[in-house]
């Protein structure tokens, strides 16, 4: 077995040195010349010798005991290993007929890893088996968690660089494990790659002890196993005693625990796997020690192609593998073939990381209609009640928790917020998950819960990954100012979803979608570090066709793009909106062919041929401009005005990504000559950057938006302050009616002193009495 493994991992780690350094003579048929070598030198050479290493001992133990396992790479610079071992299990040619299982396909491999319209440098969606770039670090041990939720027989083993581990995000997923109910779930076995070093230097990891490292994992709560292969005589001895305790370990966890008989918290095993950095290669070139050193992180012999001393150095280390002992140019040596699971089992080819049939099943979703606030509005009247949104999603999500409960495919993320963000209900039908010790006064707690509640918004957007992307359906609830913690995570995953979704033999995968409350608008009591819309900013530059950020003026609204959010795929979506009670605008089938479209002109607050077009996206700012439609009606009854309810836009444009709005269409709303005035719920360039494209005539349009002015102040104050509030929308349809000649510059004058005496009043007002006074906060439409 030794023999075996020593062998399979020789052909691995000479199958991915080739990738990073040839263009021909593959099998070193002969001398290797400067010809055979790439021009430019682009990969990673240092980490890959751990993860062959760690691949091949992985497969041992799937064949040994017949495991369901997929892989999950941190350090996705490693991707030269990962089609390494891809193409000698046979997985690549499955799926690439570029690459069989032959020379010429190992050649393909080689001549185009990191080459242009070729292979990336990273690990990708292209390459079966993958979740993870991991490009940027930190978020493999989550993704791997998410993976292995509601999957109880599933096995992540998870590859974790020791710089990765470095980061928050890494530091922070270790206790996952803390919300891992072992009878309903998977397991993750981690394997903490201590090479000891990352690009230009030790990794801390690197330099702690055994007993340091020992003590830290035991206190995240896991029993570490150290293989190192520098204490050990036979460091395949010891790695095989290791990972067959390991999956003895997680099965008696696992079988304790669906026995129902589960005393404590469950200890995972980890592993903590010392091996040299660029292990096997180059000692020492040009007086700098290379192997066991930051030096092989990237490429070594870098200047193979024109100096004679790296060109031989080059050769004498691919030789040292005799990779033709290993390989007849069809066939692996018998040894290497035994380490190949059968099809079905190989990592690569682990059924759950394609998505698609049979692990995504489409929810099971209620009829928005049995939520609506109400079916019967007359908007002539005063408007027809007030309602949270979020706590109407939060019965919808219940009963959508409910409607697929035998199913176990969705799950609930939120950063300690479920109360504060007013989703509340959904606990009427699950519970938060924790598998630690609880008291008897903690509530909606408990080990099999659907709810993830970590104050950690970096894990819950990995488990999240990790869930979606084995076929799985789920949303992230967070504060609006907080989500932009993970706006490069959700990036991230933007690029891997624009390149999977061309992936043919990727499966469907479920929307990743988000909900942000507790926005800017109404964290006038937290005050200025709580106000910040930025997280969709990243979103909509995606310039994709499958990026959409809802802005629901009211719960109906809410309801119908909340349902449209959970039913579509292979998309990132967030919508924006409040959890206190708003006027409700629209019924429900109004407010579904709303969402539908993106865009609506709302006929009740619409005179025909209008002098000036009022639009909005937000639940405030839709208030404002209506209250100011409503004033600007009182005082100047001939002047007409048109309203525009923005609830969407997306990637490419105005609307949803589906319904985006076309240039030629931008008239049909906008007009072609009226003045505009957008009231919007983020920073005015966020919209003006998607107007550009409309071709707009920056005089005729004005966006009002999220100005970075804010304090603990008063709910109507923080618009003021950012002019996004009635009365000064007010004022600009004066100075727009005075413009048409529709009231003379006298009246104008005396409309705008008397509505600046409103906004001197009102700072008067709350500086004495601490809030907004009842005529703003209690403040109804009036038609006329
Ligand atoms: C979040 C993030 N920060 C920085 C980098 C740049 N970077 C790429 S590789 C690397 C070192 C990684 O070290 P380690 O995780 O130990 O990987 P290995 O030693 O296995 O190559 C760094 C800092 C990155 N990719 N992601
Ligand atoms: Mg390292």
């Amino acid at each position: 077995m030794h023999d075996a493994l020593s062998k399979y991992i020789r052909a691995a780690d000479y199958l991915s040195a080739i990738q990073i350094y040839l263009q021909g003579n593959f099998l070193l048929e002969q001398p290797l010349a400067p010809e055979h070598i790439k021009t430019r030198l682009l990969g990673h050479w240092g980490t890959c010798p751990g993860i062959n290493f760690t691949y091949a001992h992985l497969n041992r133990a799937i064949i040994a005991h017949d495991l369901q396992m997929l892989f999950v790479l941190g350090p996705g610079h490693g991707f030269p290993a990962i089609q390494a071992n891809l193409f000698l299990e046979g997985t690549l040619s499955a799926y690439y007929a570029s690459m069989p299982r032959t020379v010429l396909g190992m050649s393909h491999m080689a001549g185009q890893f990191s080459w242009p319209y070729g292979y990336p440098s990273h690990s990708n969606p292209e390459a079966p088996g993958v979740i993870l770039e991991g490009g940027e670090l930190g978020y493999s041990l989550s993704t791997a968690f998410g993976a292995v939720l509601d999957n109880p027989n599933l096995i992540a083993a998870c590859l974790i660089g020791d710089g990765e581990n470095e980061t928050g995000p890494s530091a922070a997923a270790w206790h996952a494990n803390k919300l891992i109910d072992p009878a309903t779930n998977g397991a993750v076995l981690p394997i903490l790659h201590v090479n000891g070093y990352k690009i230009s230097g030790p990794t801390i990891y690197g330099r702690m002890s055994d007993e340091e490292l020992i003590a830290l994992f035991t206190g995240y709560g896991y029993e570490p196993h150290i293989v190192d292969s520098y204490a050990e005589e036979n460091v395949h001895e010891r790695m095989i005693a290791v990972l067959d305790e390991a999956v003895s370990a997680i099965r008696f966890t696992q079988h304790v625990a669906r026995e129902g008989n589960l005393q404590k918290p469950p200890r995972w095993p980890m592993i903590i796997l010392r091996t040299p950095k660029g292990w096997h290669s180059i000692d020492a070139l040009d007086g700098k020690r290379l192997e066991d050193n930051h030096a092989s992180h990237q490429v070594i012999a870098e200047f193979a192609k024109t100096n004679p001393t790296h060109l031989a150095a080059l050769e004498t280390w691919l030789r040292s593998y005799h990779f033709d002992e290993l390989f007849d140019g069809t066939n692996f040596v018998a040894d290497i073939e035994s380490l190949v699971p059968r099809a079905d089992r190989r990592m690569g080819a682990c059924s759950h990381t394609f998505g698609g049939d049979p692990h995504y099943q489409p929810l099971v979703l209620p009829s928005v209609e049995e939520y609506a606030a109400t079916n019967t509005c007359n908007l002539d009247s005063p408007i027809c009640g007030m309602e949270s949104s979020m706590e109407k999603i939060g019965a919808y999500l219940r009963d959508t928790m409910k409607l697929n409960a035998g199913t176990r495919n969705l799950r609930l993320m939120s950063p300690d917020e479920t109360y504060s963000n007013k989703i509340h209900a959904v606990f009427e039908a699950t519970t938060r998950a924790f598998v630690w010790p609880l008291k008897p006064w903690d509530k909606d707690i408990s080990r099999d819960g659907r709810v993830l509640e970590m104050l950690s918004e970096h894990t819950l957007q990995g488990l999240l990954q990790g869930y979606i992307l084995t076929g799985r359906h789920g949303l992230l609830v967070s504060y609006e100012a907080f989500a932009q913690i993970i706006a490069s995570m959700t990036d991230q995953y933007a690029k891997f979803l624009k390149i999977a979704r061309a992936v043919p033999w990727r499966g469907t995968v479920a929307s990743l979608n988000y909900i942000l409350t507790s926005t800017g608008w109404r964290q006038e009591h937290n005050g200025f570090s709580h106000q910040n819309p930025g997280f969709i900013d990243g979103v909509l530059q995606r310039q994709s066709n499958f990026t959409n950020v809802y802005f629901p003026a009211d719960a109906n609204l809410a309801l119908a793009a909340f349902a449209r959010m959970m039913s579509s795929s292979q998309e990132i979506n967030v919508m924006v909106c409040e959890k206190r009670p708003l006027p409700i605008w629209r019924t429900m089938r109004e407010a579904r062919a709303d969402i539908e479209k993106g865009l609506a002109i709302w006929d009740f607050a619409t005179d025909e041929d209008p002098h000036m077009v009022f639009a909005s996206a937000g639940d405030y700012p839709t208030q404002e401009v209506l209250a100011a439609i409503s004033i600007v009606r009182q005082e100047i009854p001939a002047f007409r005005m048109r309203y525009i309810n923005i609830n969407a836009l997306s990637g490419i444009g105005l609307g949803n990504a589906e319904h985006e709005i076309k240039r030629h269409e931008f008239a049909d709303y906008f007009t072609e000559d009226r003045p505009v005035r957008i009231n919007f719920h983020g920073y005015p360039q966020t919209v003006k950057q998607i107007l550009f494209d409309y071709g707009v005539d920056a005089t005729r349009f004005v966006v009002h938006g999220y100005e970075e002015s804010g304090s603990t102040t008063t709910a109507f104050d923080m618009m003021v302050r950012n002019h996004v509030d009635r009365f000064h929308l007010a004022m600009e349809a004066f100075a727009i009616a005075e413009d048409q000649g529709v009231i003379s510059a006298g009246e104008a004058m005396r409309l705008r002193e008397v509505y600046e005496e409103k906004l001197s009043d009102h700072r008067a007002y709350i500086i004495a009495h601490g809030d907004d006074p009842i005529e703003i906060t209690n403040w109804t439409w009036q038609s006329r």
